[in-house]
C-alpha cells in the first residue's frame, strides 16, 4: 500500500528551514545561507523509503514584505500551507512566542492543519533556553511533536522524519521515488549562483540580485551554462565585478565547484553582469526571473 504526505517547513527567516529540508534528504537541494530571506520559492523536497512518499516544501521565511517580490514570497508560504497536509513550524530557543511565530500558529489553526515544533540551532543555545521554549510554545498550540534539533550538525533530524509517519495516508504517489527535488537543473544552476551571492556580498547587494540562466548545453562530459545576474545599480555592479573582475571570478569558481558536485560533470560557467533598476517591485521582471506561480 503506497502513502504519501505533503509537509510544509515553515517558519520565520534564517531559523534553519532550508538546512532541515536538506539535512532529512541527505542531499542539498536548497540552497542555505547566514543571511535572512535566502528562499525565495516554494522547494519541494522528496524523500521515498519503501512504500512511503514524503513531500516535503521547504517555503520562504515570513516577513513583513516591502516589495513585490516580498508579496509573492509571503504568498508561496501562505499557498503551500493551504496545499498541505501538515507542517513542520521551525523556531529558534527564544523562550516566548516570536510575532511573526504567533501569526503563523494563527495560520495553523485558521486552517486546521496538524503540525510538528522543531526548536532548531540547540547547539547555540542553553537547556533551561530550550526547556522554556518548550513550555511557551505548549501553551500556543497543540503540536502532535515537538523536537529540539541541531539541523546543521544533523541532530534530532531522524527524529522529524519519524515524528512525520503520523502524516502519511494511503494515497498514489506524485513523484518518481529515484527523484530528491521537482526542479530542473537550470533552476539549481541558478539558485547555486544566488547562495554564492549571497555568501560574498554585503549588506543588501545580495537581497537585490537575480539569475537566469541563458544558456545549458550539455557537451561531451560537460556542461556549458552562461548566466545572467541581475542587480539593481550600477554601483551594484562594480561591486559585484570587483577589482579586475575579482569578485566575479571568485562567485563563479565557488559556483561552479558546487555545480559539478551536484552533475557530477565538469561544468564551464560563464558569468555576466546586468542592472535592472527597481527589478524586485516590477511584476514584468518578476515574470522574468521566475518569481511568479505558475499553477
Ligand atoms: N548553529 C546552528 N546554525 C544553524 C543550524 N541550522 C541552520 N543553521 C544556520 O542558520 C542559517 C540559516 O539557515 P537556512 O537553512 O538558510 O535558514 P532558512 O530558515 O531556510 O532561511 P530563509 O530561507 O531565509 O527563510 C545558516 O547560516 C545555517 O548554517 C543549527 O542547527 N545550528
Ligand atoms: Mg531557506
Amino acid at each position: 500500500m503506497k502513502r504519501t504526505a505533503f509537509i510544509a517547513i515553515v517558519g520565520r527567516p534564517n531559523v534553519g528551514k532550508s538546512t532541515l529540508l536538506n539535512a532529512i534528504l541527505g542531499e542539498k537541494v536548497a540552497i542555505v545561507s547566514k543571511k535572512p530571506q535566502t528562499t525565495r520559492n516554494r522547494i519541494t523536497g522528496i524523500h521515498t523509503v519503501g512504500e512511503d512518499q514524503y513531500v516535503f516544501l521547504d517555503t520562504p521565511g515570513m516577513h513583513r514584505p516591502r516589495t513585490k517580490l516580498g508579496n509573492f514570497m509571503v504568498n508561496e508560504t501562505g499557498t503551500t500551507l493551504g496545499e498541505a497536509d501538515a507542517a513542520i513550524l521551525v523556531v529558534e530557543a527564544r523562550e516566548s512566542v516570536g510575532d511573526i511565530e504567533a501569526q503563523m500558529i494563527e495560520q495553523l489553526k485558521a486552517k486546521g492543519i496538524p503540525a510538528i515544533l522543531v526548536i532548531n540551532k540547540i547547539d547555540a543555545v542553553s537547556p533551561a533556553n530550550i526547556a522554556r521554549t518548550i513550555a511557551a510554545y505548549a501553551e500556543s498550540y497543540d503540536f502532535d511533536a515537538v523536537v529540539p534539533a541541531a539541523a546543521k550538525n544533523g541532530k534530532g533530524v531522524e527524529t522529524v522524519l519519524a515524528e512525520c509517519e503520523r502524516y502519511l495516508t494511503e494515497s498514489i504517489w506524485f513523484f518518481p521515488d529515484d527523484i530528491v527535488t521537482d526542479q530542473t537543473e537550470r533552476q539549481l544552476a541558478a539558485e547555486i549562483i544566488r547562495e554564492k551571492l549571497l555568501r560574498i556580498l554585503e549588506d543588501e547587494i545580495p537581497h537585490g540580485t537575480a539569475v537566469t540562466i541563458e544558456e545549458f548545453k550539455e557537451e561531451k562530459q560537460m556542461v556549458r551554462i552562461r548566466a545572467e545576474i541581475f542587480c539593481e545599480r550600477p554601483s551594484h555592479k562594480g561591486i559585484i565585478i570587483g577589482k579586475h573582475g575579482a569578485t566575479l571570478k571568485q562567485i563563479g569558481s565557488y559556483a561552479r565547484e558546487d555545480m559539478e558536485k551536484f552533475f557530477g560533470v565538469k561544468v564551464f560557467l560563464d558569468l555576466w553582469v546586468k542592472v535592472k533598476e527597481n527589478w524586485r517591485d516590477s511584476n514584468f521582471n518578476l515574470n522574468d526571473f521566475g518569481y511568479r506561480r505558475e499553477d
